[in-house]
């Protein structure tokens, strides 16, 4: 028997009520998500803050890092990004909801804030579980092609409506976790989901003008110093380019902007790992700035 692709499995289901009743009578809610936040996490916060207004819920969003310039267009009207206030922005609130982060230390310069929260977080993500979750009551699912697919199982469940606002809010997390849909998350579920998103009011290439080609001129002299280091070692399946130190400044781009070049050393025939240091001084390091591309990794 073929089951419909977007029915909302149980298990989620299940984990979503026992969510929002765990949320009871909150009002006040904050939301957060990793540092450099990605097109899942600004989608999936986007999403929620307004999806849950419509619960009558108000939600402001957190993040360790600032909100990136290329997603300033999902702060609408009723998606309030009080980031720059720090920790700060935590005090006073009813409940944290963590997306699209397993592990707490994720969560930056708001881990140790975080940590100490009462009541502890609840969390809605689809990586692999870690040693130390941020909270203790989870909708949780790695088979989820993104954290976005989980926050439409939200919307479902609780019969909320897709306005083209949310609609396009999690177009982008499903757009961007899947690699613009090639990825071997973009399952039968993901692509049904999206093709609501579309009949709600998503405008397809639009999405793509603003995700895929609304990049600064700096970006293309940024990626061509770093496609001059390309280094492969064949043994290994491994592939990598690097960036100068100040090529950030030379450029008058951002952190933001080394996004996606790790994609290209990952491009090429048998190299399953690819890997983009990101030089801070003359030394090369790896220890906590690498970007990697795998063939198969939750994003
Ligand atoms: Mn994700």
């Amino acid at each position: 028997m073929r089951t419909d692709p977007i029915a909302v499995p149980e298990h989620r289901r299940t984990a979503i009520l026992a969510l929002m009743a765990e949320l009871g009578d909150a009002k006040r809610v904050a939301l957060s998500t990793h540092m450099n936040s990605d097109g899942d996490g600004c989608g999936s916060e986007a999403a929620l803050a307004l999806l849950l207004a419509q619960r009558g819920i108000t939600a402001h969003i957190v993040n360790p890092t600032p909100w990136p310039a290329m997603y300033h267009w999902l702060l609408t009207d009723g998606v309030k990004d009080r980031t720059p206030e720090g920790a700060k922005a935590l005090k006073g609130i009813d409940r944290l909801i963590v997306l699209d982060i397993s592990d707490v230390k994720r969560l930056g310069v708001l881990t140790e804030t975080v940590r100490a929260l009462t009541p502890a977080p609840l969390t809605i993500d689809h990586h692999l579980p870690s040693d130390e979750p941020p909270g203790t009551v989870f909708v949780t699912d790695t088979k989820a092609c993104a954290t976005g697919e989980l926050i439409w199982d939200v919307a479902s469940v609780l019969e909320l409506e897709i306005t083209p606002e949310i609609a396009t809010a999690l177009y982008t997390a499903l757009l961007t976790d899947t690699g613009g849909f090639r990825f071997s998350n973009t399952s039968p579920r993901c692509l049904a989901i999206a093709s609501r998103l579309l009949a709600a009011g998503v405008n397809p290439e639009e999405m793509y003008r603003r995700i895929y080609a609304s990049v600064p001129k700096g970006r293309l002299g940024l990626l061509r110093d770093a496609l001059g280091t390309l280094g492969t070692d064949d043994t290994l399946g491994l592939a990598w380019v690097s960036v100068a130190a100040g090529a950030l400044e030379q450029y008058n781009v951002t952190g933001e902007d080394l996004e996606g070049i790790a994609e290209y050393p990952r491009s090429i025939v048998g190299v399953r790992l690819a890997v983009l240091p990101s030089i801070r001084g003359p030394s090369l390091g790896c220890a906590s700035h690498c970007s990697f591309a795998t063939s198969d990794m939750a994003r």
